[in-house]
């Protein structure tokens, strides 16, 4: 394992004003998108629209790292170059969504576990190969009747961890994405407290299993309430929530925090971001950047819809989420850039 290496691709990946693509909707996830605006779900349209995405002039202005899937990262352009050549040509690392999905939590009804530690160290070696330069894996809690449980807490930290360790081991940054859900009633101050208890469950075991801190980069949600809950807390509320939970959980050795954004409207994860720049960036030690995938794609997805003839003003509506989200991260964005 090359410490500094590693050190420096997880610094590079939330360098400037910069943020994640999180392309990695799996396929079902992908189908289920597209069915919503009545895309055909078959590989070639999959294709057609990650390509889209990842051939967007100007992308390497606002995206420091694109991260992939397992079909994704195996398919190569019409023209034939393959996605990781057209993202490692325009200065984009190449990242890969390693776990193998959620999977209902035995004896423990409304909670999921993640899957993918079988055979992880030989697929890790397989992307490392393929050229990938760092990977995700996503554990979820629901905020409910007396979830989630410490078992559920607990396991899902464990094999965060045990997935961080092998990603270094073979020279992978491990972006490590534990998210608490939206759904629910659940208010801002149950969010956080949850928020902060998960994280410091994680970071327990980062420890334990020898992960380099310097050498991840954590992806975790926003401190919010729940969509179902009847109070709505101001973009400044839940700026000072998130940061003030994160103070508490995320070690100073961490270089970056890059949220998912978790069905949020897009303007509104701009509009949250932006306000923990604006109100706190000062006093934090680790750079807070985006790593969203809706919030990014979905206005794109919806001009594309499937239509040869929309790419183009597909990639504007990408390139203006991420210009936004880029003025979030250094704390300019205005409402009002949205139309202008
Ligand atoms: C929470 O989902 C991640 C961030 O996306 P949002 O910004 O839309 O919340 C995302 O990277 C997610 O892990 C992928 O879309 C993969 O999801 P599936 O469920 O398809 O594996």
């Amino acid at each position: 394992m090359n410490i500094q290496a590693l050190i420096n691709t997880a610094s590079a990946l939330v360098a400037g004003d910069k943020g994640l693509l999180a392309m990695d909707e799996s396929t079902p996830t992908c189908n289920k998108r597209f069915a919503a605006l009545g895309i055909p779900q078959d590989e070639e349209m999959r294709r057609d629209y990650r390509a889209l995405l990842i051939t967007t002039p100007g992308l390497s202005a606002g995206i420091s790292g694109a991260i992939l899937s397992d079909e994704t990262i195996r398919q190569r352009t019409k023209e034939g170059t393959s996605f990781v050549n057209v993202l490692i040509d325009s200065g984009i690392l190449p990242g890969i969504k390693v776990d193998l999905g959620l999977k209902d939590m035995a004896e423990h009804p409304g909670e999921k576990i993640t899957e993918g530690l079988d055979g992880l160290r030989e697929r890790l070696m397989e992307y490392a190969e393929l050229g990938a330069r760092f990977a995700k894996w996503r554990a979820v809690f629901t905020i409910g009747e007396g979830t989630p449980s410490q078992s559920c807490i607990e396991t899902n930290a464990q094999d965060l961890a045990r997935y961080a360790a092998l990603c270094q081991e073979v020279g992978l940054v491990p972006v490590v994405e534990p998210e608490v859900l939206m759904d629910g009633a659940h208010t801002l101050e149950q969010c956080s407290a949850v928020t902060e208890e998960v994280l410091h469950e994680v970071f327990r075991h980062l420890y334990a299993q020898s992960v380099i801190l310097e050498a991840i980069i954590l992806k975790p949600n926003m401190v919010l309430p729940g969509l179902a809950c009847s109070e709505q807390d101001s973009a400044n509320e839940i700026a000072d929530a998130t940061v003030t939970c994160l103070l508490q959980a995320v070690p100073v050795a961490v270089p970056g925090i890059a949220f998912l954004s978790g069905g949020q409207p897009a303007e509104l994860a701009t509009l949250r971001l932006n306000a923990m720049s604006v109100r706190c960036k000062s006093r934090l030690p680790w750079a807070l950047a985006f790593s969203f995938a809706r919030a990014l794609q979905q206005p794109a997805l919806e001009i594309w819809a499937g239509q040869a003839t929309q790419v183009v003003a597909a990639q504007s509506a990408l390139i203006h989420r991420i210009r936004c989200n880029q003025a979030a991260r250094r704390g300019d964005y205005h409402s009002t850039d949205e139309h202008s």
